[in-house]
């Protein structure tokens, strides 16, 4: 119609744009050819032929207007990881006791984010302030954290639970923080959106959408200057990736050959307003596909597709060649942030006004920790008994995590001027009693 007037409308310009070459990207990832410059690696990796399963609305609030009616992500069967090919071969090659942390992580991010739910909506604990869950999207997390070093980097997001549960976070000091009690990770006064371990490479979650791109560089180009051979992951939503520092990093770490690995979390939702508002292309990662650099589109809920992807990446951001980019399809099964629509004792929340029921039911039937452990039970790397204790110890170490946390004691308020930037230059206690304001310089 447009077209008829003479003039090509927004929406027929990206269609064509994005036709013209983007393709080339994202048929690499899903299977086909990997040779060309602009399509590196990524063939094959998870390990068979895609098909579909998740149909999206092409309009409509949540719907994405770059795909065509009808259209659907070519995902492989909901239940089903394949148990061959280079992805499942790959994760299956490394050590049990490596298999069963990923499982046993999964599972703790997991539970321990339910267990919140459950206390949030029960209402008996103080529990307030924002929780964005990452529940659904946990094979991110730990199929990327599986192909890093304990001394790697990682920079979180809002939504970062899951990411540092995946590189050994301490749960009771989590969930200490999450009841801001003094033995919280910030001492009870950073909440769920500043939990930050150091001494695990963990740069911490926050609040400000686009951050983890240059925290991530810097502690990159850090790696780079001491020849640690450190690599760092900026994980990063669809919303985010709309950020002038996304392009901005992106662009100098291709330059400069730094070792960052972006790790796009694309689960359609940018708060409630839909990823086709603020995504022109199909997939984000065609965004950059100008820069030759590998981009990976892999299934965000297949844990041997993750981790191969992060495996190929970061073996090449060690060797001094520069950054990659891996978009992980998935979705979250909670709200933006808190529990509305969310009951006790029932997974996933129901009668959200941006996205049907139906469509929630169909990616938590797409679970990826019962899909991981469908693949190891098939692949018999462990035994059902084995997962179980997991599961079970799992659970354990959340409840215990939580009774830690009602026992702690709550923190002085005086400490609240503490750990701040200011507390170097003045004395902490110039904050009390006084009857002056304190002098800074
Ligand atoms: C710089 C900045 N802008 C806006 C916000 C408000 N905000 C918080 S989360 C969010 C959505 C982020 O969406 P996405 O990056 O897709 O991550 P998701 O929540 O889907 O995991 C927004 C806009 C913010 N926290 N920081």
């Amino acid at each position: 119609m447009a077209e008829q007037k003479g003039r090509i409308d927004r929406r027929t310009l990206l269609k064509i744009v994005g036709s013209a070459g983007a393709t080339g990207v994202v048929l690499s990832a899903c299977g086909g050819s990997p040779q060309t410059a602009s399509a590196h690696s990524g063939a094959g990796l998870t390990g068979g032929k895609w098909e579909k399963t998740v149909p999206l609305a092409t309009a409509g609030p949540g719907g994405n207007p770059n795909w065509q009616p009808g259209d659907a992500i070519k995902f492989l069967p909901s239940e089903k990881i394949p148990t061959s090919g280079r992805a499942s071969d790959l994760l299956a090659s490394l050590p049990k006791d490596k298999l069963l942390t990923i499982y046993q992580r999964m599972n703790a991010s997991r539970k321990w984010e339910t267990t919140m739910k459950d206390l949030f909506v029960g209402g008996k604990d103080r529990l307030y302030g924002a929780f964005h869950t990452y529940a659904g999207e946990e094979a991110i997390a730990c199929g990327v954290m599986a192909a890093l070093h304990e001394d790697d980097y990682i920079a979180s997001t809002h939504r970062g639970h899951g990411h540092l549960i995946a590189k050994g976070g301490d749960l009771n000091k989590m969930s200490a923080e999450i009841f801001f009690k003094e033995t919280g990770y910030n001492k009870g006064y950073g909440g769920s959106m500043h939990i930050t371990d150091m001494s695990k490479g963990i740069m911490g979650m926050n609040g400000i959408v686009g951050a983890s791109f240059y925290l991530a560089a810097g502690a990159a180009i850090r790696g780079r200057i001491r020849g640690t051979k450190q690599v760092s992951v900026a994980f990063f939503g669809d919303g985010a990736a709309a950020s002038p520092y996304y392009f901005s990093a992106i662009r100098s770490c291709t330059n400069y050959k730094i070792p960052v690995i972006f790790v796009i979390e694309n689960n359609f939702q940018y708060m409630g307003v839909p990823m086709a508002t603020v995504v022109p292309t199909k997939y984000i990662c065609e965004y950059t596909k100008g820069l030759d650099i590998p981009h990976y589109l892999v299934d965000g809920n297949d844990v041997t597709a993750v981790y191969a992807a992060t495996k190929e990446a970061v073996d090449r951001a060690r060797a001094g060649n520069g950054p990659s980019v891996i978009e992980g399809i998935t979705y979250r099964w909670y709200d933006h942030s808190g529990f509305a629509g969310a009951r006790a004792g029932v997974h996933g929340a129901s009668g959200l006004p941006y996205r049907s029921d139906e469509e929630v039911r169909q990616w938590m039937s797409r679970d990826p920790i019962a899909r991981f452990k469908a693949w190891m039970l098939a692949k018999k790397l462990a035994t059902e008994g084995e997962l179980a204790k997991i599961e079970a110890d799992a659970q354990r170490a959340v409840d215990v995590s939580i009774a830690f946390a009602r026992e702690s004691k709550d923190p002085d308020p005086r400490a609240g001027v503490l750990n701040t930037y200011a507390a170097g230059a003045v004395p902490a206690t110039q904050f009390f009693n006084r009857s002056e304001p304190a002098s800074l310089s």
